[in-house]
């Protein structure tokens, strides 16, 4: 049974979720609180080899029903070996992006059926969504200059404008129907001023407990 809470950090490319990650977890954890860090798609052995294989810039195309499948099975290995077991023993779960980056990704960016999204959830995560979602918004164009500096570009950082035009309204839209879950923080401010809105955050979180 789940104890511990659920915590995922979203956002397009350049967002800075990798930087506030462990920003997240060392303020956790001055709270006392037992916290794991992974990441989607990945987190596990089995998991981190079919990420290689989304991020990989491959011979063969992968089709987008592919795509959508290898990102489920990379999660239910996740969930099983991971999220689930650290949850029941308490702990918290820090996850760089989970089901709403599919449903940002593949909905939003590649257009896909979001019944069929929202199935696959259904069975793979049987009622396992997160407590908290930070999601880290930023403007498209300032997201992709801070990665443009990276020497190479994956899969999907080598997408154009537009698909991450989609990505990003994708994203509000989830946070719209879902504001008690998914709290939208400007990520084109300074890092200083990102992290005094998480502090803010996640300050009603730690009072709960
Ligand atoms: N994907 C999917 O399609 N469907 C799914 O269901 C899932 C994933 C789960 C891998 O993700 C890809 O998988 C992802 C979507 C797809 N594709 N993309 N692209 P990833 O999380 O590993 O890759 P990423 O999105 O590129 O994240 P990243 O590499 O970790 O970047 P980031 O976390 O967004 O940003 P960062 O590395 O923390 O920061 C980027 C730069 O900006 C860096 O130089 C920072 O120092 C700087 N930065 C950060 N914050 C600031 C502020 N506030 N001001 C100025 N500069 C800043």
């Amino acid at each position: 049974m789940k104890q511990g809470q659920f915590i995922t950090v979203e956002g397009g490319d350049g967002s800075g979720k990798s930087t506030n990650l462990s920003f997240v977890k060392q303020l956790l954890e001055k709270s006392n609180i037992n916290i794991i860090i992974t990441r989607e798609p990945g987190g596990t052995v089995v998991a981190e080899k079919i990420r290689k294989l989304l991020l990989d810039k491959n011979e063969e195309t992968i089709s987008e029903q592919a795509e959508l499948l290898l990102i489920f099975a990379a999660r239910a290995q996740h969930i099983h070996h991971v999220i689930k077991p650290a949850l029941a023993q308490g702990k918290w779960v820090l996850c760089d992006r989970f089901t709403d980056s599919t449903y940002a990704y593949q909905g939003g960016g590649r257009g896909m059926d979001g019944k069929l999204i929202e199935l696959l959830e259904h069975k793979v995560q049987s009622g396992l969504t997160p407590d908290l979602t930070l999601l880290l918004d930023i403007p498209v164009m300032i997201g992709m200059n801070r990665v443009k500096k990276r020497a190479d570009l994956d899969r999907f950082e080598s997408e154009k404008k537009l698909f991450f035009e989609k990505v990003r309204s994708a994203y509000l839209t989830r946070a719209e129907n879902n504001p008690q879950q998914i709290k939208v923080i400007d990520a084109s401010q300074s890092l200083k001023k990102v992290q005094k809105d998480i502090v803010q955050i996640l300050s009603v979180l730690t009072d709960r407990i």
